[in-house]
């Protein structure tokens, strides 16, 4: 009888290791050859895709028919087979996708083994790697899964056993910003950020966080949120190996995300940058995404995205299409169509909570309004006070329509189509109480509307538009009167952080975008106490 056997824990659960030997087992109590192949509920082995770069060619390690160096085993499986008949001399594999590989020794390297190649048996075993070369996609479509068949054969040729392995690719999955925090990037060369930069390394050197600083080459550069997302895939368990994941960029300016590949850093590239127009021409933004943190109802979160509910523009759905097929973080959408830049981290962010369990900030521009007149800012106290005022019971309405699904339009709902007659609250599955607000007020160019707004821009810096790094909060004070810092201050620490650190972001702030719009991290996906991360 043959069996297959993975026993490298630190690629396979204890529990698939058990489920797999008993698939074992059963085959060898029985006479004859078995087919085994989705018998048992037994659940697919679990494979990283391996889109990363460990010899740093520039190209994806599964790109080739190669394993790639010393440090490319890990990223594959390794598969053992063993015959407890003595009359099976070799095994034959099939495999019923090309994305995926295996591999056997050939003296000192691996090699890719052929269509329907006859691996002859060593003292009754052979030892191979299986190689995941693509994640979930969309086009062409794979939905992640596939069967490994083995046929043990006998001197003559003879089919004496049969057995499959189910095999699927962990999914690709975009990172809290509650995570910890691995390093952090900024840009230089194209505004005048320099103190900026400086006063952020020295806030990330005491966090002993890295700061990777890139130069721009194009303005569009120096919003770092925006050139990439960066997520991760993740194989179970309690110590399970995990691959960064960039997504490329959809600017056609980007060459920054590019740079990332190396070892245990993989770039999807899923999209292709598309012409976009007017207002909507910043929709492709990456600040135009993110996640919430695990909910009781989403285990892994949900993706965030941003539509303009006015002209149904939204974030690129190539990128969408490929995070709802990976069935993990169905993704949800918030109208965006109030703002001038339209990006959902201009409205919301995710802190810790009081109790671990995530907790979501959002604008408050009635407190804002208050703010802005108790501080007798110009907006709020001058000749254009009333449309001010208007503009923010507006924004204020948007909000709330958004958060909790009242209202005559959707301000928010699931990809999916699912109605969403919760909002926001209701697509995550959380209780208002989990809901914390921040003054914000808001302007808007020129004469207001009849109805309806658009264009809005912050009146100071977005505490929204924070960096969260390891329980700080990094957030900007542009134009920020006293007592909203002070109220930002306490809401921040009511929301779970530690502490608050606050940064002249005016050269961002001037250019409409805040600390989150002008950084990017890249984080660990597992909730790794702070103090034990690796860095
Ligand atoms: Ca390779
Ligand atoms: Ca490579
Ligand atoms: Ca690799």
């Amino acid at each position: 009888m043959s069996m297959f056997r993975l026993d490298d824990p630190r690629l396979f659960g204890l529990g698939l290791l058990v489920l797999v030997g008993g698939m074992a087992t059963r085959a060898a109590e029985s006479m004859g050859p078995l087919a085994l192949s989705g018998e048992g509920g037994r659940e697919p082995v679990r494979l990283l895709a391996n889109r990363d770069d460990d010899d740093r060619d520039g190209l994806a390690d599964a790109d080739d028919d190669q394993v790639n160096g010393p440090a490319d085993p890990a990223d594959l499986a390794p598969l053992s087979i063993e015959a407890d008949d003595p009359r099976i001399v070799a095994v034959q594999l099939s495999i019923d996708s090309d994305a995926i590989a295996c591999f056997r020794q050939d003296g000192e390297a691996w090699r890719k083994l052929a269509v329907n190649e006859a691996v002859p048996l060593a003292a009754g075993r052979a030892d191979l790697l299986v190689e995941c070369r693509s994640w979930v996609t969309v086009s062409p479509a794979w939905n992640g899964r596939a069967t490994i068949t083995a046929v043990g054969r006998d001197a003559a040729g003879n089919e004496r056993a049969r057995a499959a392995l189910p095999v699927e690719v962990a999914p690709v999955v975009l990172v809290p910003e509650t995570m910890p925090v691995r390093e952090v990037y900024v840009a230089r060369g194209r505004y005048d950020n320099e103190a900026f930069v400086a006063r952020l390394r020295a806030l990330l050197d005491g966090l002993s966080v890295p700061l990777r600083v890139h130069d721009a080459g194009a303005w569009q550069e120096m919003w770092m949120q925006d050139t990439m997302e960066v997520g991760a895939s993740l194989l179970p368990g309690d110590d399970g190996r995990s691959m960064t994941v960039v997504l490329a960029g959809l600017r056609g300016v980007d060459p920054f995300p590019d740079s990332l590949l190396g070892p245990d850093v993989a770039v999807a590239t899923v999209a292709e940058p598309r012409p976009l127009a007017g207002g909507d021409a910043w929709a492709d933004w990456y600040g135009n995404l993110m996640v919430s943190p695990a909910t009781e109802a989403w285990p892994q979160g949900r993706v965030i995205y941003g539509r303009n509910v006015a002209t149904a523009a939204e974030f690129h759905p190539d990128v969408i299409g490929f995070l709802a097929a990976q069935q993990v973080q169905s993704p949800v959408w918030i109208d965006t169509s109030w703002l001038l830049i339209k990006h959902v981290d201009e409205i919301v962010a995710f802190l810790p909570g009081p109790d671990g369990r995530g907790c979501l900030l959002v604008v408050d521009p009635l407190a804002g309004l208050e703010q802005a007149q108790t501080a007798g800012l110009a907006a709020a106290v001058g000749p254009r006070a009333e449309a001010f005022a208007e503009t923010n019971r507006r924004v204020a309405t948007a909000i709330e329509e958004m958060l909790t699904g009242v209202g005559k339009v959707p301000r928010a709902g699931s990809a999916d189509g699912q109605p969403a007659e919760r909002g926001l609250l209701g697509l995550l599955g959380w209780e208002p109480s989990r809901v914390v607000r921040l003054p914000v007020a808001f302007e808007v160019p020129g004469e207001l509307p009849e109805q309806g707004l658009t264009d809005a821009t912050p009146l100071w810096s977005n505490p929204v538009n924070m960096l969260f790094v390891n329980g700080t909060v990094f957030c900007g004070e542009a134009g920020m009167p006293a007592a909203v810092r002070t109220a930002c201050r306490e809401a921040f620490l009511a929301a779970g952080a530690e502490q608050v650190e606050w940064l002249d972001d005016a050269c961002y702030h001037r250019m409409k975008g805040n600390v989150h719009c002008a950084t990017n991290s890249r984080r660990h996906l597992l909730p790794i106490r702070t103090s034990t991360v690796d860095r």
